[in-house]
């Protein structure tokens, strides 16, 4: 059989097997695994591993986040920053803002998108008008062209749904067999929190942190859990910070119901400490993210959680904004209260080495958990399997050459995203993605982006099995 590309002498690694083969790829597709196979293209990965390329189903892309606030990133430059950590693929959102039709956001996000990106997308929604327009038509329309999982949030002024518009929500999701990832952080605690704290002239960025505690995120996981269950519909709990919350998903998991979940980089490296700066300052703020980092003991929880199942995805939450400008976390506002600190970090780039370091090298998981976390379990969650998140005869040839040895430190210098800083300078890691190769093309090498921009494709996504309710 006639080979484009032979990937020879690696470690394949899938969700399920370590294999010493080679990789045979005919066009776009991996069509063969075997020995000594031969091709025109020969790519030596002896002493290497050869990985799913990563799939970041949790990232934000020049989405609007308020008067005067920019994202960090476009497309062009966060699908680089995917590409140079690892990735083959990213989720990022399409937000409907209110008052507007989803239709019309989705056709803007995508003409932002075309042609700027240099790994394949595909759109989520995030629906927060939930108007019968938007229930009855466009919602069920939409999921039809491939728009199959979105995203609604239970705090934020501009974003918040009421309960009985969730389960309005849930119920479309149920019916169309879509998948419903929820942000759970609950409005009004929140609301009482903050305005408790500014009344006290706790303002810093630190105070974000003890504006919104795990027991806000533990009720508000516990309500979409208990809405779930009334509907009958699967979701997805988006970036669980800790215990208590994923206490929560562990009792609904074990009762048989529904309940995916997610986790975070910052969940496991960072806490709520980082938010005070060198002296309670405005730096704390390049760490404002929601639910924000938690203590050690949420870590160590976190880690309990993706070893024994609780949690199906590990993403990024990728979120970018400029520390040093006015339209990114040094908003004008920010400095009156952390209210209006942009919420989010930068973390695409640093997802798969953070993880493969804290988990594989340090024997927290396995190598196959950790293929199942950052990408075999995207795919299947998220309607792309079994096209993608696999090595194996059939799959796009979505490959990350990965060094287990090798050790590097994070600074900004090496990273490729908008932002102008990482939270993670100076985090030491053992493990770096070498090479990424998207549908059989280097895009990424050695930390230099060799791939076109626009050669990664948006794409459709297949309704989820993960989506079925469960009948009961
Ligand atoms: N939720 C996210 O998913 N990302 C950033 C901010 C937020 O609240
Ligand atoms: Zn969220
Ligand atoms: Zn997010």
């Amino acid at each position: 059989m006639e080979l484009d590309l032979a990937i020879k002498g690696g470690t394949v690694v899938t969700a399920s097997d370590t294999i010493r083969c080679d990789v045979g790829v005919r066009g776009e597709r991996i069509v063969a695994l075997g020995e000594n196979l031969r091709a025109q293209r020969e790519v030596d990965a002896s002493g290497l591993l050869v990985l799913p390329g990563g799939i970041d189903s949790h990232v934000h892309i020049a989405q609007p986040s308020g008067p005067g606030v920019v994202m960090a990133d476009d497309f062009a430059s966060a699908t680089a920053s995917a590409a140079a950590g690892g990735n083959t693929m990213v989720l990022p959102f399409a937000l409907q803002q209110r008052g507007t039709s989803l239709r019309a956001c989705v056709e803007d996000y995508r003409r932002k998108a075309e042609n700027e990106c240099y790994v394949d997308t595909a759109f989520h929604l995030i629906v927060s008008d939930p108007t019968p327009e938007v229930l009855g038509q466009e919602l069920p329309a939409l999921l039809k062209d491939g728009y199959t999982s979105f995203k609604v949030f239970m705090t934020y002024d501009d974003l918040v749904l009421k309960d009985r518009e969730l389960l309005d929500v849930f119920e479309v999701a149920r019916r169309e067999r879509a998948l419903v990832m929820v942000h759970a952080e609950g409005y009004d605690a929140i609301r009482y929190m903050t305005e408790r704290l500014e009344r006290e002239g706790r303002t810093a960025p630190y105070y974000h942190a003890v504006s919104r505690p795990e027991i806000v995120e533990r009720e508000a996981t516990h309500r979409a859990i208990s809405h779930a269950e009334l509907v009958d519909v699967p979701i997805m709990i988006v970036h669980v910070s800790g215990r208590e919350a994923m206490e929560q998903i562990r009792w609904a998991q074990s009762r048989g119901l529904k309940i995916y979940a997610e986790t975070c980089p910052q969940y496991i490296t960072l806490t709520a400490e980082d938010l005070q700066g060198p002296d309670m300052d405005m730096s704390g703020a390049k760490y404002v993210c929601s639910p924000p980092p938690r203590d050690e003991e949420s870590q160590a929880a976190i880690w309990e959680g993706l070893r024994s199942g609780v949690f199906q995805t590990f993403s990024s939450d990728h979120c970018p904004f400029r520390y040093d400008s006015p339209s990114g976390k040094l908003h004008p506002n920010g400095r009156s209260s952390f209210r209006w600190v942009p919420n989010g970090i930068p973390g695409v780039e640093t997802r798969l080495p953070i993880l493969f370091s804290e988990g594989v090298s340090k024997g927290r998981i396995s190598l196959n958990r950790f293929v199942e976390l950052t990408a075999t379990n995207h795919a299947k969650i998220y309607g792309l399997y079994p096209r993608k998140g696999s090595i194996g005869v059939g799959f796009d040839a979505d490959i990350v050459l990965w060094d287990p040895n090798r050790r590097e430190v994070i600074r900004q210098e090496i990273l490729h995203h908008g932002a102008d800083y990482t939270p993670w300078e100076g985090f030491e890691v053992t493990g770096w993605p070498m090479m990424t190769l998207l549908r059989g093309q280097i895009v990424a090498e050695g930390g230099r982006i060799v791939g076109a921009k626009g050669a990664g494709r948006i794409l459709a996504r297949d309704v989820s099995a993960y989506a079925a309710p469960s009948g009961t």
